[in-house]
């Protein structure tokens, strides 16, 4: 048996899954955990799925942390939810700990493992078809920014230090072409001189923190619209998942990054630029959506940076993928040649369509404002 197989087969052996296992295959389009879908068979009903993920070891150095993290927030949420009358096992993450009452389960290569029940009868999408989807993705991790309103923030390791911290990647990407430690620079030129241009950029959403006109709060920091699962039915926000990287921050990035990602038709990794822009609707039913399941929490200076928010987070993104290109693709997976470079390239045409598109952008954020 390959060493993979025999991992994944310890690692099924170390979880009670309450019926016998049928199988368990590669599952979803995260660039971060190894992630598995696992079919079990109940005697008395139909089979039941559990996803089971391998925490990427290039990206969290503490499992341990990571989970206190996530089994705080989870347990937290569950209440919250249970509070409102909703359905905790559909709209909250829950942890099942292995079988040793560990927290997750560490396999004999050295891997780290958890288990959370599959939450059924939900879509997860990967492009935002209509406004109506994309506004359902924004009510749900605005509602998610409520619940956790309170939450108490210094109870949360930082999983990734310096996670948006805009001007830290922009001090890596410069080492990182600096050393050029695999030739690659020239390939991606352009690109290099794109983030230099803006360099005092990533500093606006930092100085606004320091200056005490953004305070930190409890943020998602990944807030894509694949960590999001809606309702089959109705089409709404079901759960938020993928809470690695739950911690105090700003809440421009929670809705920058869902901008990011959603506000265009494209794939993150398409290769034709001309088909890559900026839908300004998009945008504008978010922003609607988002600041609804906020509930009217965040305060005037916060709506106001939220086109940087918008800005922020895809350019940092774009900073992210050219600097995993530079070092060789270290940190997110790829699945073919120059990946990371492609992603980087969508990222800087939509930084570049934001930019044109700056007064719009302002204007319909103003429109929501208080
Ligand atoms: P990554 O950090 O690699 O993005 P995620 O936690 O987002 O990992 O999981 C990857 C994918 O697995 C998600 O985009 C989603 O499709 C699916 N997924 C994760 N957790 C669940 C769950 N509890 N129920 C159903 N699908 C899930
Ligand atoms: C990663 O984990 P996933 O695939 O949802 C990354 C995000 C990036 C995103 C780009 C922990 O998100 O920060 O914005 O890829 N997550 C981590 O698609 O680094
Ligand atoms: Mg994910």
């Amino acid at each position: 048996m390959a060493q993979a197989e025999q991992t994944l087969q310890e690692v099924l052996g170390a979880f009670d899954f309450g019926a016998p296992v049928v199988g368990a295959i590669r599952y979803g389009c995260g660039h971060i955990n190894d992630t598995f879908v696992v079919h079990t068979q109940p005697e008395d009903r139909c089979c039941r799925r559990f996803i089971l993920q391998r925490m990427s070891a290039a990206a969290f150095k503490r499992p341990d942390q990571l989970m206190d993290n996530i089994i705080g927030v989870t347990e937290y949420l569950g209440k919250q939810i249970i509070a409102r009358g909703g359905d905790r096992s559909r709209e909250a993450m829950e942890v099942i700990r292995p079988k040793n009452g560990q927290d997750y389960y560490t396999d004999s290569q050295g891997g780290a493992w958890r288990l959370y029940p599959f939450v059924e009868e939900t879509v997860c999408h990967q492009a935002a078809d209509t406004p109506e989807l994309f506004a359902a993705s924004g009510r749900a991790f605005g509602r998610f920014q409520q619940l956790l309103k309170d939450y108490p923030a210094d109870t949360l390791y930082e999983t990734i230090p310096h996670f948006h911290d805009t001007e830290d990647r922009l001090a890596k990407f410069k080492a990182a072409v600096e050393a050029d430690k695999l030739g690659r620079a020239k390939d991606c030129q352009s690109e290099i001189d794109f983030v230099l241009a803006r360099e005092k950029d990533c500093s606006v959403a930092l100085d606004a923190m320091r200056a005490g006109k953004l305070p930190l709060r409890v943020t998602h920091n990944d807030t894509k619209l694949n960590n999001v699962l809606m309702d089959e039915r109705t089409g709404e926000g079901v759960c938020i998942i993928d809470l690695d990287t739950v911690m105090p921050g700003l809440v421009l990035y929670d809705f920058g990054d869902s901008i990011r990602f959603g506000a265009n038709h494209c794939a993150e990794d398409e290769t034709d630029l001309s088909k890559v822009s900026l839908d300004v609707d998009l945008f504008a039913a978010y922003t609607k959506a988002f600041l609804e399941g906020t509930g009217g929490s965040l305060t005037n200076a916060e709506i106001e940076y939220l086109p940087w928010g918008a800005k922020l987070m895809t350019l940092e993104c774009g900073i992210r993928f050219l600097t995993d290109y530079l070092v060789g693709d270290e940190y997110f997976h790829i699945a073919r040649e120059k990946h990371n470079l492609d992603r980087c390239r969508t990222q800087f045409k939509l930084v570049a369509d934001m930019e044109a598109r700056w007064a719009e952008l302002e204007a319909i954020v103003n429109q929501y404002r208080k």
